[in-house]
């Protein structure tokens, strides 16, 4: 664990405002206390992508509280869902010597090399959200993110009770990702029995549509779709009113998130169930890393508390959500 220090990036800016400072002849201001200061945090954050509203609400929370009033002076780049792009940005943050990497892998595995080159820079990680499946020894100091194999066995009990004669498809998110595979489990868990078919839809509203218009054709028997997010959800709701059908009767939708459009669908009754996945915990991320930067003791997992919400959702329920 790293003791605080001035870093090394931070000690380069100081030298280089006193370079500039005397270049200039510039009076004694505050510059050297603000962003870049002794004692800002350099957090390097790759954000998996911007699939979903979950995403831009999650991306929206972190940059909302490692701000650099509250001491952090973030490097936030976004890979688009691809991990190349992820594992670029996070060579990069070894680069720039950062305090702290925070990261949330778009998919589990596949990091291996490049978790044993941070730990080799004795750079700490804090993983987010999502989770990694690694041979590297203690790659992460502290994971924070949501328990989706309980989230898929919320929605599995739902279907339990509520629909126990129902041929289901499964709409899964990104194959591979922490999401998909415990929301699966957690899911099939209860119910997979009643499970007549399964793809992907990637997490995104059109993926999700065109995977439901294949499945409507394939499993014309499906008359309930769980699908492991809200958006591809709403795209589902396209394909089948395409079809001709209601969502919400003649196909029940089972969702998980309840960002604020996946709440109006069941305001509208065009989803049945939404268990929720809170995305706005960027303050305990804050609080996290700083503890992480100091080297301070802090708890291997966050659990981030979610709820879950039937058809009596209310429209004020609606317009009160945050994101
Ligand atoms: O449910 C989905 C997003 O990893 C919890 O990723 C996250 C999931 C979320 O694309 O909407």
């Amino acid at each position: 664990m790293r003791a605080p220090r001035p870093t090394r990036r931070s000690l380069i800016a100081a030298v280089s405002l006193a370079t500039l400072c005397g270049l200039t002849a510039c009076g004694g201001g505050d510059a050297a206390g603000t962003a870049t200061g002794d004692d800002a945090i350099s957090v390097g954050f790759s954000q998996l992508g911007a699939e979903s509203g979950w995403r831009t609400a999650n991306t929206e929370s972190v940059k909302a509280s490692l701000t650099e009033a509250a001491g952090f002076d973030l490097n936030f780049v976004d890979a688009q869902q691809k991990q190349e792009n992820q594992i670029k940005a996070l060579r990069d943050f070894v680069a720039q010597d950062v305090d702290v990497i925070a990261f949330s892998p778009v998919i589990e595995t596949g990091w291996d090399e490049v978790l044993q080159e941070i730990k080799d820079a004795g750079i700490p990680v804090v993983l987010v959200d999502r989770t990694v499946d690694t041979t590297v020894e203690d790659p992460y100091v502290t994971w924070i993110g949501a328990d989706f194999e309980q989230e898929g066995r919320t929605a599995g009990e739902w279907v339990a009770e509520n629909a126990p004669d129902a041929k289901v498809f499964e709409l899964q998110g990104t194959l591979g990702s922490g999401a998909q595979v415990d929301r699966e489990k957690g899911f099939d868990a209860v119910v997979g029995d009643q499970v007549v078919g399964k793809a992907s839809g990637n997490f995104t509203r059109a993926e999700g549509k065109t995977a439901v218009e294949a499945a409507l054709q394939t499993y014309p028997e499906t008359d309930l779709i769980f699908t492991h997010n809200d958006d591809m959800g709403l795209g589902a709701v396209e394909a089948i009113e395409a079809a001709g059908k209601t969502p919400g009767e003649d196909v029940r939708i089972v969702s998980v998130d309840g960002v604020r459009d996946g709440l109006q669908a069941l305001v509208d009754k065009k989803f049945n169930y939404v268990v929720e996945c809170n995305p706005v915990f960027g303050d305990q991320l804050a609080d996290l890393v700083k503890k992480v930067a100091a080297g301070e003791d802090v708890p291997k997992e966050t659990i981030v508390e979610d709820e879950a919400f039937d058809q009596t959702t209310t429209q004020a329920d609606v317009d009160a959500r945050a994101y």
